[in-house]
This record gives structure tokens, sequence and C-alpha cells, in this order.
């Protein structure tokens, strides 16, 4: 594969994807096409588009006028589609862009892919599969586990994986799916639990743990899903789901105790609030099916993991004063005005 498009690849996973591509296939092409929305920032790929491989091009999934010109233009031999609303608790505020982002234009790629032969491959998440109790800790999410969703996020997540299955059925689509549980590292946007506790503890403020902090989560480092999306990517069957996860379950209070003891900081600072309406109480995956099948695992350790993470966002402090303080988002014409 000479020439891949990853969308979304300005956000967290997207762009682990592209420098893990970008440093395990030097002969490799990445383009990148990101809307740039709130969590988009281009100055997580400072580093890429210095790379001559590199191509960056800011334009929305959904509009499929923009999305023919680009596959006009280029030659993709696959697509990588990490453009997505990803926040669970923003879909519980305004629901309708993640209707309109996850799933028209996830149809909108498909189409884009199966009109002229590409590879498709979509990132899906464990969310789709809904939680399992915190008294069997005998259950984990199969490839098999029926769908059954909580949230108006992971509902569009959903309806688009079964737009992909729908695609490879009907028209023979060249799909796959990934279904990833909860990632963490570097280039996190600090709404998400981890590096929001992180910043608010490097800022002295308070952590805001939902409800009594007890739901788990199934922490995964990012490269190593990069890692499983490349092997997917390269190896995986047509018309298949890949559950990915590395058994690394904690409780969201165990997390911010890790995180504040790396720190040197005071527990002091959890503040337990109002909990999140349908809140998932856990995820856990079983990881059998990609092991046996593309011989993947993970590689680091959630211990080693939180360690490298934390230590990122000591050395990479600017990266999110500037989401902090909203500077990131004049990054784009910053770059571009001359151009
Ligand atoms: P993110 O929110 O950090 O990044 C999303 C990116 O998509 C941003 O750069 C944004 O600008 C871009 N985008 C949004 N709408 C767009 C549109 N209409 N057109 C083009 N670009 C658009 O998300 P993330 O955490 O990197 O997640 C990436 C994918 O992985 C998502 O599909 C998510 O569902 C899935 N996933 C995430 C996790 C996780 O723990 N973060 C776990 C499993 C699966
Ligand atoms: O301030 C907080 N306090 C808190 O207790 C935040 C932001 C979260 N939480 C809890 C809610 C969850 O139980 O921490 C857990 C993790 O929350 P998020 O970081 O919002 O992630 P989650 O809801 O688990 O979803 C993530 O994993 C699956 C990603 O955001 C999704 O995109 C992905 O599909």
């Amino acid at each position: 594969m000479k020439n891949i498009l990853v969308t979304g690849g300005a956000g967290f996973i997207g762009s682990n994807f592209i420098y893990y591509e970008l440093e395990k296939h030097p002969d490799r092409r990445i383009v990148c096409l990101d809307a740039l929305t709130y969590a988009g920032n281009l100055e997580t790929l400072e580093k890429a588009l210095k790379n001559k491989n590199f191509r960056f091009v800011k334009g929305d999934i959904t509009d499929r006028k923009a999305v023919e010109a680009l596959f006009e233009e280029e030659s993709f031999d696959a697509v990588v589609n990490f453009a997505a609303e990803s926040h669970v608790d923003r879909s519980i505020d305004e629901p309708e862009v993640f209707l309109k982002t996850n799933i028209l234009g996830t149809q909108v790629l498909l189409d884009a892919c199966r009109k002229r032969n590409i590879r498709f491959h979509q990132v899906s998440t464990d969310e789709v599969y809904g939680d399992l109790p915190l008294d069997r800790p005998d259950l984990f999410f199969t490839e098999e586990t029926p769908i059954h969703t909580s949230s108006p996020y992971s509902a569009s997540k959903a309806a688009a994986d079964l737009l992909v299955t729908a695609y490879f059925r009907t028209y023979g689509a060249k799909v796959t799916i990934s279904r990833c549980s909860n990632n963490y590292g570097p280039y996190h946007f600090p709404e998400k639990l981890i590096p929001l506790i992180i910043a608010n503890a490097l800022e002295g403020k308070e952590l805001p743990v939902y409800g009594e902090g007890k739901n788990v989560r199934d922490w995964l480092y990012v490269r190593d899903h990069c890692k499983a999306i490349d092997l997917i990517l390269e190896n995986g069957r047509l018309g298949e789901v890949y559950n990915i996860g590395g058994h690394n379950e904690k409780t969201n209070l165990e997390v911010v105790k890790t995180v504040l003891k790396i720190l040197g900081k005071s527990e002091d600072l959890i503040r337990f609030v109002k909990d999140r309406p349908g809140h998932d109480m856990r995820y856990a995956i079983d990881p059998t099916k990609i092991r046996n099948e593309l011989g993947w695992y993970p590689e680091t350790t959630f211990e080693e993991g939180i360690k490298k993470t934390t230590q990122w966002y000591l050395e990479n402090r600017s990266w999110w004063e500037n989401i902090m303080n909203g500077d990131y988002v004049k990054y784009y014409e910053k770059m571009y005005k001359n151009r």
C-alpha cells in the first residue's frame, strides 16, 4: 500500500497513527483529511508536516463534493477512518453532530471507496457493545457480543459499523472494522479523563470524578492500538470485526490516584461530582481473535504507559496549555497564511 488516506488525523489516535505509519513504512505516503473541529489540532502534526511523504488537507468527511474531489486528485490504496465526534459527554448535550459526522460521514467515505474498489478500515469502539456488570469479572466483549449502545455517541458509532458491514454484504466493499477499548497517550485532548486529570493536577485544579469513581475502563496505550490497525490493514480478513484491548482494567478512581501518585500531588484535589447520565459501568475486551489471527499483542503495560503519558504532558506543557487557552485554533492560519 503506497498512498493512504487517514481521516481525523489531527485528533488523538489518528495523529499517533500517522506518526506510527511514517516511521514503520518510510515508503508510504499519508494524506490526512481533517475538518479541524474543536478536537482537531494541527500543531499535533507539526513534525509530520515536515515529512515529504505527508500531506494535510482541511476538509469535512460529510462534504461529498470535497471528498470526491480529493479521491479524484489522489490515488488512494486504502482509507482509515478516525474522523468522528468522540466525546460521550458532548453527545449527551448535542447529539446531532454525532449522527452527521459519525454516520453520514462514514457513508460518504464508503461510497468513495466502493466506487473505486479501495480498501476501507473503520475505527470503531468497544462502546458499541454497551457495558458489563461490575460483579461479573468473568465476562468480556467478543466480536459476537450483541450491539447494545448506551449513549448517542456509541449509537452513532454502532450505526456506522452496521453501514460498513452492509456495504460489504451488498456491494462487496473491501472493509474491516476494529473495536478498541479506551486509549491513552500523547496528544490526547484534555477533555477526556486521563489528560484532564493530568492537566488539572498540574495546575492545582479540582479533579472531577463522576459518581463514586467505580466505573471500570480497559486502558490501552495508543501506540498498541496503532500497531493493531496497521496489522489489520495488511492482513485482516475483509468483512471482519477485530476487538482490540490489553486486559488493563482499572476503576476511574484507581486511574486518578495513580496519576496523582506519579505527579506527587495530593488526593485532596479529587471531587466526586454528579454522574454521567446512562454511564457505562465496565468495558473489558477479549482480544483472542486479533491475537490468534494477526499475532497482535500489546507492548506497553498500564504501569509503563501511564508514566510515559504523564511525562509527555509534563514535557509538552505548551501543547495542552494552547488548547486550554484556545490558542491552538490559530495554528492552521499561521501555517497556511502564505500558501
Ligand atoms: P478525537 O476527538 O481526538 O479526534 C477526532 C478528529 O476527527 C479531530 O481531529 C477532528 O477535527 C476530526 N473530525 C471531526 N469531525 C470531522 C469531520 N466531519 N470531517 C473530518 N474530520 C473530522 O478522537 P480520537 O479519540 O482520536 O478517536 C478517533 C477514533 O477512534 C474515533 O472514531 C473514535 O470513535 C475511535 N475510538 C476512540 C477511542 C479513545 O479512547 N479515544 C477508543 C476507541 C475508539
Ligand atoms: O471528568 C471526567 N470525570 C470522570 O469521572 C471525565 C471526562 C470522565 N470521567 C469518567 C467517565 C468514564 O467512566 O472517566 C471514564 C473515562 O471517560 P472518558 O475519558 O470521557 O472516556 P469514555 O467515556 O470511556 O470514552 C472513551 O473511550 C471509548 C472515548 O472518549 C471514546 O471516544 C471511545 O470510543
